[in-house]
């Protein structure tokens, strides 16, 4: 089985950048999910066993159930400490960008990000890796998931025997929540050989689970059961279906970020259904809708939000936004579906 992913050149390269640098910075996208945030930590581990002291900055908040992850504390919000990252970026000589395949994907970061004159390395698994002035991109949009990469770079560096278990912690949790418990995207062997591999560190895995997955509080759980049972619009013929939520319903159940996670997929659990699309409304700005597509099989979730969200994304998983009010984007998410009722029929 083929675990090495780097040519000798890109092997050196990053060998020689990371040597050569003394302040460095690892960064996650906007909103980060638990493959960014144990994508940042884990590589965190790698370039300390180097003697580095690697400072982690994201955007802005991820989600309680990943707050537990050791390490966590040390990440840097750019929302709460602004002038704390321009400060570590105006000293950095190299960033790390890991799990995101543009410049925009840091939202307000954006501008640090692009005006930065040091070293840029992307490791990252979306399509079409657009970065700059990189000295290195390591894209490989057929991982389950950065951490996937992060652990496959780490074990061709010969690193692997040094990481210590908090490194595993991290890295089981971003392959395990970008395949939804390897439940999707899941089927490459090495990525089994991978897991035996992490548990060698004496990771508990079963609990890695609970701490992400049943970690909800009563809110989120009834605010869950309420979109489903009330607000789920199923189109029988086409095995596709929307639901929206509102500022208004988020409030009524003291909506908390993370809450609705990973809810769209659960109308996938319906026998036969090929699209399920969620449509968020932001929860300050009235005329913004945080759109989400999962599909199943070769139907192209990507496709449709392209089309209709001004997104994009993977095959199988998809997201987009649209400018307008929570009404007219129901109005939109039916019309996508009809639009795609010979594939979905
Ligand atoms: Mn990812």
């Amino acid at each position: 089985m083929e675990i090495n992913i780097l040519t000798d050149q890109e092997a050196a390269t990053l060998r020689e950048v990371v040597a050569a640098s003394s302040h460095i910075l690892i960064l996650g996208h906007k909103s980060p999910d638990g493959d960014a945030i144990g994508a940042c930590l884990a590589w965190q581990q790698y370039l300390i066993s180097l003697g580095k002291q690697p400072r982690i900055i994201v955007p802005d908040a991820y989600p309680d159930f990943l707050q537990w992850l050791p390490c966590s504390e040390t990440i840097l919000r750019y929302d709460k400490h602004p002038d704390e990252v321009k400060k570590l970026f105006s000293e950095a000589d190299l960033v790390f960008c890991l799990d995101f395949n543009v410049s925009s994907r840091v939202e307000e970061l954006q501008p640090l990000l692009d005006d930065f004159k040091g070293h840029k390395i992307m490791i990252d698994h979306h399509l079409d890796p657009q970065l700059a002035d990189a000295s290195l991109v390591i894209s490989r949009p057929e991982a389950s998931s950065t951490c996937e990469l992060i652990f496959r770079v780490v074990w061709q560096l010969g690193a692997f025997d040094a990481m210590p278990r908090k490194f595993a912690v991290a890295d089981y949790c971003g392959m395990m929540t970008d395949t939804g418990g390897f439940t999707y995207n899941s089927s490459d062997p090495a990525i089994y050989f991978i897991i035996s591999q992490l548990l060698t560190k004496g990771i508990d895995k079963d609990k890695i689970y609970r701490n992400v997955f049943n970690n909800y509080s009563t809110w989120a759980i009834r605010l869950r059961g309420y979109l489903l049972s009330r607000k789920l619009n199923y189109v029988d013929d086409l095995h596709a279906c929307f639901y929206s939520v509102s500022r208004d319903e988020m409030k009524r159940y003291h909506f908390t970020k993370g809450d609705l996670e990973g809810l769209v997929n659960e109308p996938l659990r319906i026998k036969g259904t090929k699209l399920s699309i969620s449509l968020r409304q932001d929860t300050e700005k009235e005329n913004l809708v945080y759109c989400s597509l999962r599909s199943v099989d070769d139907f192209p979730a990507n496709k449709v939000a392209e089309d209709f969200f001004h997104g994009g994304g993977h095959l199988n998983a998809a997201g987009g936004k649209l400018f307008c009010s929570i009404d007219e984007a129901e109005k939109i998410a039916r019309k996508a579906i009809n639009a795609y009722s010979d594939l979905l029929k």
